[in-house]
């Protein structure tokens, strides 16, 4: 182990970090598909997966190849220059999930903000709403970034105060209700923004149906379907992307995190030509964006996704535990809810908050968050184990007692 111990880390980090996170007070040196250890040398079953931006697990041997092959040969042109490895890697994406164009970036936020972007100039350019017009609609609850655009349009003031003025353009209406879509809907709406799962607000899954509601609400009044699957795609939820659950096809696909395995910020959105159409030369653009070190990692990172099946495997490994989660015979639980690898337990409130539980847990080996106060977020990497899902729910069981 190398030489300071946690506590000397945890000092550190307090002393020189803002304090924009409360994590718990573990620190993590080495990483292994699904298991992470600490600078003591203690083991841990990750059930966080940085928020499902590790779904083929830490350090996957395939794309720390490509990355180390990479990186010692080119990693940046900018986009001044074409480069050898996002052709190929953005027709691997556009051929995965039908798509003509993609449009590459790298946080999530900045990919969200690319949406934003392309809604409104498709509105304007196409369907031509008048000038600065153009209307956004958006979710309760929803959670697509942190940029002062995004948090504009957010609904929880903890993301929201303090940090205006906001852009305008957006329309908030609740989660999972079609007719509230449909009634919100104006000649100069532009894009309903969605996730198909609400993860951040915590693991909310909307009724049956109503992405396909939406998809033909949309539709039908020539608005745009941009379906944010930054933490519910590639794989996670037991599908490539969750859309597929009701066969939608949105007109903007949003990803990121898992998309370059965990070693690379890399996102972006996919769409076909008449909404890409948008953007022209100089109008959008970023410096790291389309960089041939991420693009070599999301190449290999998208292929372990399919040769590792990884998105059925969400899909049994995630069914066997819930099943499991669901027999837990224990007071504190309200509900067990989730779809493939996302699953969320959510605490009554008579039993106190979630974090308390989740300290426990990693006592017990098990790193899990919580999401709001009361849920606690089961997310592990996607490559696991049904004996490591036992391992992790023998622990589990004992640390969601009461106490
Ligand atoms: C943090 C939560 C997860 C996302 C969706 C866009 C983004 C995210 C659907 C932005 C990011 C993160 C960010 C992370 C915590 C986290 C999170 F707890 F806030 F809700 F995953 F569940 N759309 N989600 O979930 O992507 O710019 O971060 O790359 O610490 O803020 P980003």
């Amino acid at each position: 182990m190398s030489g300071s111990s946690s506590k000397t880390y945890l000092e550190e980090a307090n002393k020189y970090s803002a304090k924009n996170y409360h994590p718990l007070p573990v620190v993590l040196c080495k990483g292994e598909g699904v298991w992470v250890w600490d600078v003591e040398g203690k083991k841990y079953l990750d059930m966080l997966s940085s928020y499902s931006a590790l779904n083929q697990g830490h350090c996957h041997p395939k794309i720390v190849a490509a990355v180390q092959k990479q990186v010692a040969k080119l990693t940046l042109t900018s986009r001044a220059f074409h480069n050898d490895q996002m052709g190929p890697f953005m027709k691997r994406l556009c051929e995965l999930s039908g798509f003509e164009k993609c449009l590459l970036m790298n946080s999530g936020a900045e990919a969200v903000e690319t949406a934003i972007k392309a809604a409104r100039r498709w509105g304007y350019t196409k369907k031509k709403v008048a000038k600065d017009k153009a209307e956004i609609i958006a979710c309760e609850n929803n959670f697509h970034g942190r940029t002062t655009t995004i948090v504009g349009f957010s609904t929880e003031p903890l993301y929201q105060n303090g940090f205006g003025p906001f852009t305008p353009g957006f329309k908030i209406i609740p989660y999972g209700d079609a007719s509230a879509l449909e009634k919100a809907i104006t000649p100069n709406t532009v894009a309903f923004l969605v996730e198909p799962i609400q993860g951040e607000a915590g693991i909310m899954i909307p009724p049956a149906g109503y992405l396909k509601k939406a998809r033909e609400i949309t539709k039908k009044n020539n608005v745009l379907l941009m379906a944010d699957e930054i933490q519910t795609g590639l794989g996670r939820t037991g599908k490539l992307f969750a859309c597929e659950y009701e066969n939608v096809r949105p007109d903007v696909l949003i990803v990121g995190k898992a998309l370059a395995g965990g070693m690379y910020p890399v996102s972006g959105i996919l769409a076909d030509e008449e909404v890409m159409s948008a953007f022209v030369p100089g109008n959008h653009g970023s410096t790291f964006g389309g960089n041939p070190l991420g693009c070599a990692a999301g190449l290999a990172a998208l292929d372990v996704i399919v040769e590792e099946r990884l998105a059925q495997r969400a899909n049994e490994m995630g069914e066997y535990f819930m099943g499991e989660l669901c027999k837990i015979k224990n007071p504190a639980i309200k509900e067990v809810r989730g779809k493939g690898l996302l699953i969320g337990i959510e605490i009554k409130k008579e039993f106190g908050l979630a974090r308390p539980y989740c300290e426990k847990l990693m006592e017990l080996g098990i790193l899990a968050k919580e999401t709001h106060d009361q849920v606690i977020r089961f997310a592990p990497p996607l490559v696991i184990k049904k004996e490591e899902i036992d391992w992790a729910l023998e622990r589990i069981l004992k640390g969601l007692l009461p106490r």
